[in-house]
Parts: C-alpha cells; sequence; structure tokens
C-alpha cells in the first residue's frame, strides 16, 4: 500500500511507511528531520547554538514540536562556504553530541563530508551520516560508514560549496541530478553500504539556482524512482518562482506548503529548521490519506 504516494505521477512507486536505521532506530515515514547546526556562520542558525547548552536546549525543543530526528551539523554548506578543518568541526560538534547521546529521545544523524568527523559522531550513536557532497569529498566516507552499518544519506551536488554555483548548469537538471545521484548510490553499494541504509537527496541549493530547484521539486517522483527513501532539504532554499518563493523559515505557511508537496510527490523525510509547522502539517496529510484508504461510506460513519 503506498503510504506517501498521489496522483502526482507515483503510479507503479513503492513507498514504505517505515524506515530502520543504522542503529536500529525506526523512523516512521513521512519523517521531519530537525537542522541543528553548530556552526559560527549557517544560513539560517549560524552562531546560535555554538555553545553546547543552548544546542541542547534547540534540540529537545525541536523534538517536542515533532521532530523525528535531529540533524546536527558543524560546517556550514551555504554557497559559497569556506571548508572547516575536521578538527574543528569536532570541536564544535563533539560536546554537543555527547549530551544529545545522554538527553534526546529521537535519533540523530550527523550532517558533515568528513570521515573523521562521520567516525566519532557514530561512536557517540549517531543514526545516520548526512553527506552533501554524495560521498564525493572524502575517499574515506563510504568504507567508514560501510563498516559502522550506518545509515547514509547521498546529497547531490557538484564541487565544493565554495564554488558549487557556478557549476549550476544543466540541460536537464532533473535526468542529471538523478543520473549523477544513481553514480553516488553504485559508489555506496561498492564500498559494502547496505542497500537498505541507503537515502538519496537531490541537494536543493548545493549547485542549482531557483528553477533547478523547483524543476526538481517539481518532478521528485523522477528521483523516487531510482527506488531509495527520498530526503529533501527545502527550508531557507530559494524555489524559482520569481523572489516570492523565497522559502525563508520565518514564512512558515510557504514552508509548511513546500514539504507538504514534496511528501506528497514521494518525500520520505523533509529538512526543517523549525519542525512544528511541518509535523503539523503532515499530521493532516497522514490522517487524510487514512481516510482516503477507508471507503466512502466508512469515513462517513
Ligand atoms: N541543506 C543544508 C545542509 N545540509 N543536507 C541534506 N541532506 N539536504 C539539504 O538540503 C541540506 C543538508 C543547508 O542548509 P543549512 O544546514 O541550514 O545551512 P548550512 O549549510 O549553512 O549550515
Amino acid at each position: 500500500m503506498k503510504q506517501h504516494g498521489s496522483e502526482f505521477a507515483l503510479e507503479g512507486l513503492e513507498f514504505r511507511d517505515t524506515l530502520v536505521l543504522g542503529n536500529g532506530a525506526t523512523l516512521r515515514l513521512p519523517a521531519v528531520m530537525g537542522v541543528l547546526n553548530v556552526t559560527p556562520d549557517s544560513f539560517t542558525d549560524g552562531g546560535r547554538y555554538l555553545d553546547p547548552e543552548p544546542a541542547l536546549a534547540h534540540a529537545l525543543a525541536m523534538e517536542n514540536a515533532g521532530a523525528d530526528i535531529i540533524d546536527v551539523g558543524g560546517e556550514s554548506t551555504r554557497p559559497g562556504a569556506g571548508a572547516v578543518p575536521a578538527g574543528e568541526e569536532l570541536r564544535r560538534l563533539l560536546p554537543v553530541l555527547e549530551r544529545l547521546r545522554e538527553r534526546l529521545r529521537v535519533p540523530f544523524s550527523i550532517d558533515t563530508r568528513k570521515a573523521p568527523v562521520a567516525l566519532a559522531a557514530l561512536r557517540l550513536g549517531a543514526a545516520m551520516v548526512n553527506d552533501v557532497s554524495g560521498l564525493g569529498f572524502d575517499p574515506a566516507m563510504a568504507a567508514t560508514v560501510a563498516q559502522a552499518r550506518a545509515s547514509l544519506v547521498l546529497g547531490h551536488t557538484r564541487g565544493t560549496p565554495d564554488g558549487m554555483a557556478s557549476r549550476a548548469e544543466y540541460a536537464d537538471p532533473v535526468e542529471e541530478v538523478r543520473a549523477e545521484l544513481a553514480a553516488a548510490v553504485a559508489r555506496a553499494l561498492t564500498a559494502g553500504v547496505p542497500r537498505e541504509r541507503i537515502i538519496v537527496d537531490p541537494g536543493f541549493g548545493f549547485a542549482k539556482n531557483g528553477q533547478h530547484n523547483l524543476a526538481l521539486l517539481a518532478h521528485l517522483p523522477r528521483i523516487c524512482t531510482l527506488g531509495y527513501p527520498v530526503m529533501v532539504g527545502l527550508s531557507g532554499k530559494r524555489l524559482g518562482i520569481g523572489r516570492a518563493m523565497q522559502l525563508p523559515e520565518h514564512r512558515l505557511a510557504r514552508n509548511a506548503a513546500a514539504q507538504v508537496m514534496a511528501v506528497l510527490m514521494g518525500a520520505a523525510i523533509v529538512r526543517v529548521h523549525e519542525p512544528a509547522p511541518a509535523a503539523e502539517a503532515l499530521r493532516v496529510v497522514r490522517a487524510i490519506k487514512t481516510a482516503a484508504q477507508m471507503g466512502t461510506a466508512e469515513v462517513h460513519a
């Protein structure tokens, strides 16, 4: 039974309603991922959670607001951002991860492109590695994740954040992103990452302009045909419907609408900076879908 399919060209696609992560935790799908950036310079929340106590408080608040998983990052990957050495990334992250391990009830993932950072986080209980470079940055990443039997998000990008804007050139963004994600999946499988641990993400805003983002969202079912759960990170990103359609996090209604559309088009996980509106919107989606699976008489009863 399709759990989060729709009439949007999803015929023939199978969607699951749960995802078992590398550490055995189970995510109910569609899931809301709350973002915690332990950085001085992230786009949306840079500088707010550099100290471990505010970081922990924010993670717990996101959990209370309905986040099913918390994604923790120690390096900004916004366009133009410079690389942060692994030692500095770890210095930022470790005190936060230690607190999350003790206090968080939901699982957490580590948003990093670097194998040593991923390994340290996995040792502290991270369920999943979120690599926005799709294994393109650190040659040791695939083996590190495979050995840990962790879940792995393969994000699509081209080049590194400081140069990716100039790589945003596509004849067909949807098919090219799909093909490049398929190549990343092949690399992960070859390194021994189990098939059922892989998640793909078209990488909104990564080597993409607003029009590319919009095309990818509008044709998300094509990305779903890769056969892996799809994650989307739309909040804080630009969609190419003119200047009015930026998706700043404080524009909650716009953001919730984008998350709902992504889920109706097959997204399994939505990555958001403010989980409450997305979690509430998805609760409504689930209730309507449950009703849709009943006969019309039952719904009226
Ligand atoms: N976007 C950002 C960071 N990590 N991971 C995945 N899988 N998908 C995304 O779309 C994604 C991501 C960028 O957003 P943010 O974390 O707010 O900014 P920064 O990279 O500046 O910390």
